[in-house]
C-alpha cells in the first residue's frame, strides 16, 4: 500500500526522540512506504520539538510524507497506525518508587485513553518508557477496546545487548547468533537466556561451556548494561534504545526471520507459569503484525528460577498501580 503509514512518537524532544526520529524518517521502518510522523510532547518541550522538525525538514526525506506536532495526545493519535510511547517521567532527587508509579501512571493512563478513542483499527502500541513492562500494562487497561495483544513493551534492547556480548565472547558474528531469549521484566532482573540460543546452529551455553561466565558475567552484563552506559557516557542509551524500538517494530509489523525469533514483552496468559495478565518478555515469531509465543521450550532449574525472580518484581509492579487506582 502506498498510504502514508501514520507513526506516533511520545517523548519525542528527548534524546531517544532524537535519534528514533531520524531513522523512522529515513526508512528503517517501513522502506519506501512513505511514513507520516506525530510527535507528542508536554507544552515546555514544543519549541524544542519544533526545532527538531526544521532538522527533519531539512534531511529532505524522501519518504517522509508530514509531520505533526503537539501536546494533545487526542489530536496527535488520530488514526495512528504504530505508537511508540518513549516519553515517560524519569525518576528524581527524593522520588520515592511509589511517586514514579503514580508520574507515569498519569500519562499512561491518559495515553491508553487517547489511543482507545482515536488511534487506526489497526494500531500497535509499542512502550519504550519505564519502568517499560508496568506502563504498557496501564496504557493497554486504559483501553478497553484495543485487543490487549496490540500492546507491547521493549527488551529488544536487552535482547540486541545479549546477542553483541554472546558474539564478542565466541568471536561469532552477530549474524551467526540466533534464537536470543530474555525472560521477564525490562529491569536489573531480566534473564538473557543462553540454554536456547544458538552460534550457528549448536547450542549458544555449550558452545560457550563456562557456567561461571554465564551466571558470574554474561547475565548481570546484560542486565546492567544500562547503568554502564550512563557510567561511560553521562547520559542514558539512547541511539542504541532508539534502535532497538524500530528493530521491534520492524519485526512486528513486517515478520521476524525464518528459523530465528526475538524478545518482545506481551501479556502472558500462562504461559512457561508467568502470572496471567502480566506484560512479561517472552521468546516470540511475529508474522503480519501479530507475535506468538514460541511454545514448548525445556525450562531447567535454573532458568525457572531466574524467571520467576524477574516475573515476582512483575506481580509486584502491578500490585503497586492496582493499590494506586491506575489499572
Ligand atoms: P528524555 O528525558 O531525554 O526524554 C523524554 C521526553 O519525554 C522528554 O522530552 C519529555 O518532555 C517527554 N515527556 C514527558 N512526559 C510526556 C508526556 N506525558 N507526553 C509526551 N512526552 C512526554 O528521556 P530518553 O533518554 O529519551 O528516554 C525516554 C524513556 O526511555 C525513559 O523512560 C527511559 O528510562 C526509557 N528507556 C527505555 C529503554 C528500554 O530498553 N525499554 C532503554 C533506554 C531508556 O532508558
Amino acid at each position: 500500500s502506498t498510504a502514508p503509514l501514520k507513526v506516533a512518537v511520545t517523548g519525542a524532544a528527548g534524546q531517544i526522540g532524537y535519534s528514533l526520529l531520524f531513522r523512522l524518517a529515513s526508512g528503517a521502518l517501513a522502506g519506501d512506504r512513505p511514513i507520516e510522523l506525530r510527535l507528542l510532547e508536554i507544552t515546555p518541550a514544543l519549541k524544542a520539538l519544533e526545532g527538531v522538525v526544521m532538522e527533519l525538514d531539512d534531511c529532505a526525506f524522501p519518504n517522509l510524507a508530514g509531520v505533526e506536532i503537539g501536546d494533545d495526545a487526542e489530536k496527535i493519535f488520530d488514526g495512528v497506525n504504530l505508537a511508540l510511547l518513549v516519553g515517560a517521567r524519569p525518576r528524581g532527587p527524593g522520588m520515592e518508587r511509589s511517586d514514579l508509579l503514580s508520574a507515569n501512571g498519569a500519562i499512561f493512563t491518559a495515553q491508553g485513553k487517547a489511543l482507545n478513542k482515536v488511534a487506526a483499527s489497526d494500531v500497535r502500541i509499542g512502550v519504550t518508557g519505564n519502568p517499560a513492562n508496568t506502563n504498557a500494562l496501564i496504557a493497554m487497561s486504559n483501553a478497553p477496546d484495543i485487543p490487549q495483544e496490540r500492546f507491547s513493551a521493549l527488551t529488544r534492547l536487552d535482547h540486541n545487548r545479549a546477542i553483541s556480548q554472546l558474539a564478542a565472547k565466541t568471536g561469532a558474528p552477530v549474524t551467526d547468533i540466533t534464537k536470543m531469549t530474555i525472560w521477564g521484566n525490562h529491569s536489573a532482573t531480566q534473564y538473557p537466556d543462553l540454554f536456547h540460543a544458538e552460534v550457528a546452529g549448536r547450542n549458544a551455553a555449550e558452545v560457550v561451556g563456562d557456567q561461571e561466565w554465564l551466571e558470574s558475567t554474561f547475565i548481570p552484563t546484560v542486565a546492567k548494561r544500562g547503568a554502564a552506559i550512563i557510567d561511560a557516557r553521562g547520559s542514558s542509551s539512547a541511539a542504541s534504545a532508539a534502535s532497538a524500538t524500530i528493530d521491534a517494530a520492524r519485526d512486528w509489523l513486517f515478520g521476524s526471520a525464518e528459523g530465528d525469533w526475538v524478545s518482545m514483552a506481551v501479556r502472558s496468559q500462562g504461559e512457561y507459569g508467568v502470572p496471567e495478565g502480566l506484560i512479561s518478555s517472552f521468546p516470540v515469531t511475529t508474522s503480519g503484525g501479530d507475535w506468538s509465543i514460541v511454545e514448548g521450550l525445556e525450562i531447567d532449574e535454573f532458568s525457572r528460577g531466574r524467571i520467576a525472580a524477574s516475573t515476582d518484581e512483575l506481580a509486584e509492579e502491578r500490585a503497586a498501580v492496582t493499590e494506586l487506582g491506575l489499572i
